[in-house]
């Protein structure tokens, strides 16, 4: 079979698609858009795909529409976004410090803002639901790039419960709004310290297109127990990262592709409950738009 992908039709249909000889309209998205839709068109070509087929694929995206904040990390592109983030970091000779990894779906805007200055408090408590599971304890400091105790970080956490539900996101209506979200303001040594249920790994819910999806993959819809923090600071960049237990049986078998080496820590439970030493390290800003956060959209209560 010839390849009209590269035939004149189909180059000159791409342009005319894309609104390449239009005044109007956004440049970059035309000359993106254009590039998706080549690429589209090239699978569909490699692949043969039927009407059939392709109608079911678009079916597919509509229904999944909902569950997009899944699909994405499942597929590996969130944490190809990290990659890139990392490649070009990188290139401008900015390495260093704690990995960065996805944020996932479930981040909630407007958690309590706790103190969590360690030199006048020291109990700051994410879980306000009962939870009949052991406690997590985690702390430890945050510095920067020569080891300089970070100041005045805001330490933003939130995991799942012990059945691996998000509040704000639980199908059984259970939780209260914050369990498990906190933002901690951090002091001038940039020591942190917290505890909480010890939660379970989420998994895709059931019946959904993720799970749907993963299934014709051949793959599960699981992720190890885990942890997300953003930290924000005034000097240095915003993080987010994550860690996901060692020890877990999924630790190294993760549906989103957000573990990596440097974010695995084994709890210690020497002294009975999973306690967690980590240390975060950031980078400095450059810019102001390093101490801030992305556009993406995020649920807020
Ligand atoms: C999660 O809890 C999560 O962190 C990610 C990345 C995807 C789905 C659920
Ligand atoms: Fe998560």
């Amino acid at each position: 079979m010839t390849d009209i992908i590269r035939s004149d039709a189909v180059q000159q249909l791409l342009d005319r698609a894309a609104g390449l000889g239009e005044a109007g309209g956004d440049p970059r998205l035309k000359a993106i858009l254009r590039d998706l839709l080549e690429a589209l068109m090239s699978v569909v070509e490699r692949h043969d795909i039927s009407e059939s087929e392709f109608w079911r694929g678009v079916d597919f995206l509509g229904r999944g529409a909902g569950e997009f904040g899944l699909i994405v990390p499942g597929l590996g592109i969130e944490h190809f976004l990290d990659l890139h983030m990392d490649a070009k970091d990188a290139a401008a000779g900015r390495s260093g410090g704690t990995p960065r990894t996805i944020e996932g779906p479930l981040y909630v805007a407007g958690a309590p803002l706790v103190d969590g200055d360690l030199t006048t408090t020291n109990d700051v408590n994410l879980t306000t639901d009962p939870d009949d599971t052991e406690e997590l304890t985690m702390s430890g400091r945050i510095t920067g790039p020569d080891g300089e105790p970070v100041k005045n970080a805001i330490l933003h956490v939130w995991h799942a419960n012990s059945k691996g539900f998000y509040s704000h996101f639980d199908p059984t209506g259970e939780q209260s709004p914050f369990n498990n979200r906190r933002r901690i303001r951090l002091g001038a040594d940039g020591r942190y310290a917290f505890h909480s249920k010890m939660p379970r790994g989420y998994s895709v819910p059931p019946e959904g297109s993720a799970e749907q999806l993963m299934k014709l993959l051949g793959r599960h819809g699981d992720r190890p127990a885990h942890v997300h923090f953003f930290i924000e600071a005034p000097g240095y960049r915003t993080l987010t990262t994550q860690i996901n237990f060692g020890d877990d049986p999924h630790a190294h078998d993760d549906f989103a592709f957000g573990t990596r080496d440097g974010l695995l820590p084994v709890p210690d439970r020497s002294g009975g409950n999973p306690a967690v030493l980590f240390d975060f390290v950031l980078q400095r800003s450059e810019s102001a738009n390093d101490e801030g956060f992305s556009s993406r959209s995020r649920a807020s209560a």
